[in-house]
Protein backbone atom coordinates (compact mmCIF):
# COMPACT_ATOMS: atom_id res chain seq x y z
CA UNK A 1 0.00 0.00 0.00
CA UNK A 2 1.14 3.60 -0.95
CA UNK A 3 1.18 6.47 1.64
CA UNK A 4 0.43 9.36 0.44
CA UNK A 5 2.06 12.45 2.63
CA UNK A 6 -0.43 13.68 4.59
CA UNK A 7 -1.59 16.95 3.32
CA UNK A 8 -1.19 20.41 6.02
CA UNK A 9 -4.02 22.42 5.35
CA UNK A 10 -5.31 25.17 7.78
CA UNK A 11 -9.14 23.35 8.61
CA UNK A 12 -6.63 20.04 9.79
CA UNK A 13 -6.48 20.65 13.46
CA UNK A 14 -3.96 17.94 14.15
CA UNK A 15 -1.37 20.52 13.31
CA UNK A 16 -2.73 23.12 15.13
CA UNK A 17 -0.22 24.30 17.24
CA UNK A 18 -1.99 27.50 18.78
CA UNK A 19 0.53 29.99 17.23
CA UNK A 20 -2.18 32.40 16.66
CA UNK A 21 -3.71 31.90 19.85
CA UNK A 22 -0.48 32.46 21.96
CA UNK A 23 0.68 35.79 19.25
CA UNK A 24 -3.18 37.32 20.25
CA UNK A 25 -3.24 37.10 24.32
CA UNK A 26 0.81 38.42 23.96
CA UNK A 27 1.11 42.35 25.13
CA UNK A 28 2.61 44.07 22.39
CA UNK A 29 5.74 46.03 23.25
CA UNK A 30 4.38 49.12 22.02
CA UNK A 31 1.97 50.94 22.91
CA UNK A 32 -1.04 53.53 21.12
CA UNK A 33 -0.51 56.84 22.35
CA UNK A 34 -3.31 58.53 24.15
CA UNK A 35 -6.00 60.23 22.39
CA UNK A 36 -7.69 63.57 23.13
CA UNK A 37 -11.27 65.24 22.81
CA UNK A 38 -11.20 68.12 21.16
CA UNK A 39 -15.45 69.57 22.57
CA UNK A 40 -16.67 73.05 21.65
CA UNK A 41 -19.01 74.15 24.65
CA UNK A 42 -22.26 76.09 24.52
CA UNK A 43 -22.73 79.96 25.37
CA UNK A 44 -25.49 82.42 24.88
CA UNK A 45 -23.39 84.74 22.40
CA UNK A 46 -21.56 83.37 19.85
CA UNK A 47 -23.62 83.12 16.54
CA UNK A 48 -24.50 80.13 15.36
CA UNK A 49 -23.32 80.86 11.84
CA UNK A 50 -19.55 81.65 13.26
CA UNK A 51 -19.73 78.01 15.29
CA UNK A 52 -20.86 76.57 11.66
CA UNK A 53 -17.84 77.98 9.88
CA UNK A 54 -15.47 76.89 12.66
CA UNK A 55 -16.16 73.71 12.33
CA UNK A 56 -15.89 73.36 8.34
CA UNK A 57 -12.81 75.62 8.61
CA UNK A 58 -10.88 73.73 10.79
CA UNK A 59 -12.62 70.23 11.35
CA UNK A 60 -13.38 70.17 7.59
CA UNK A 61 -16.79 68.99 8.38
CA UNK A 62 -19.45 69.67 6.35
CA UNK A 63 -21.93 72.22 6.55
CA UNK A 64 -24.85 69.69 7.43
CA UNK A 65 -22.94 67.59 9.71
CA UNK A 66 -21.48 71.42 11.18
CA UNK A 67 -25.27 72.14 11.52
CA UNK A 68 -26.00 69.03 13.52
CA UNK A 69 -22.92 69.16 16.19
CA UNK A 70 -23.84 73.56 16.61
CA UNK A 71 -27.06 71.94 17.26
CA UNK A 72 -25.91 69.54 19.92
CA UNK A 73 -23.70 72.29 21.56
CA UNK A 74 -26.40 74.54 21.76
CA UNK A 75 -29.21 72.28 23.08
CA UNK A 76 -26.56 69.73 25.11
CA UNK A 77 -24.29 72.13 26.52
CA UNK A 78 -21.04 71.28 24.36
CA UNK A 79 -20.08 68.37 22.05
CA UNK A 80 -17.22 66.54 21.18
CA UNK A 81 -15.94 67.51 17.95
CA UNK A 82 -13.21 65.04 17.28
CA UNK A 83 -10.57 63.37 18.82
CA UNK A 84 -6.74 63.75 17.71
CA UNK A 85 -3.01 62.96 19.03
CA UNK A 86 -2.24 65.23 21.34
CA UNK A 87 0.09 67.81 19.60
CA UNK A 88 -3.43 68.16 16.60
CA UNK A 89 -5.64 68.36 19.44
CA UNK A 90 -3.74 71.26 20.96
CA UNK A 91 -3.33 72.87 17.50
CA UNK A 92 -7.18 72.98 16.75
CA UNK A 93 -8.02 74.24 20.25
CA UNK A 94 -5.26 76.87 19.65
CA UNK A 95 -6.79 78.28 16.07
CA UNK A 96 -10.34 77.47 17.53
CA UNK A 97 -9.18 80.08 20.76
CA UNK A 98 -7.62 82.23 18.83
CA UNK A 99 -10.25 83.17 15.81
CA UNK A 100 -13.29 83.83 17.83
CA UNK A 101 -10.88 86.06 19.96
CA UNK A 102 -9.83 87.88 16.86
CA UNK A 103 -13.78 87.86 15.99
CA UNK A 104 -14.74 89.04 19.40
CA UNK A 105 -16.83 85.71 20.07
CA UNK A 106 -16.80 84.21 24.11
CA UNK A 107 -16.62 80.43 21.88
CA UNK A 108 -14.47 78.21 24.30
CA UNK A 109 -13.03 75.17 22.82
CA UNK A 110 -11.29 72.68 25.11
CA UNK A 111 -9.77 69.20 25.33
CA UNK A 112 -9.63 66.29 27.05
CA UNK A 113 -7.55 62.52 27.67
CA UNK A 114 -10.10 59.90 26.06
N1 LIG B 1 -25.92 79.28 21.91
C1 LIG B 1 -25.47 80.08 20.80
C2 LIG B 1 -26.60 80.96 20.30
O1 LIG B 1 -27.74 80.74 20.66
C3 LIG B 1 -24.96 79.21 19.65
C4 LIG B 1 -23.74 78.42 19.98
C5 LIG B 1 -23.64 77.11 19.57
C6 LIG B 1 -22.68 79.00 20.68
C7 LIG B 1 -22.51 76.35 19.83
C8 LIG B 1 -21.53 78.26 20.96
O2 LIG B 1 -20.32 76.20 20.76
C9 LIG B 1 -21.46 76.93 20.53
N2 LIG B 1 -26.28 81.93 19.48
Amino acid sequence: MIRLPLKMSDKDDRFDDGDLGLALKTRPKTQRPPMYKVMLLNDDYTPMEFVILVLERFFGITSSQATEIMLTVHTKGLAVVGVFAFEIAETKVSQVMDFARRHQHPLQCTMEKE
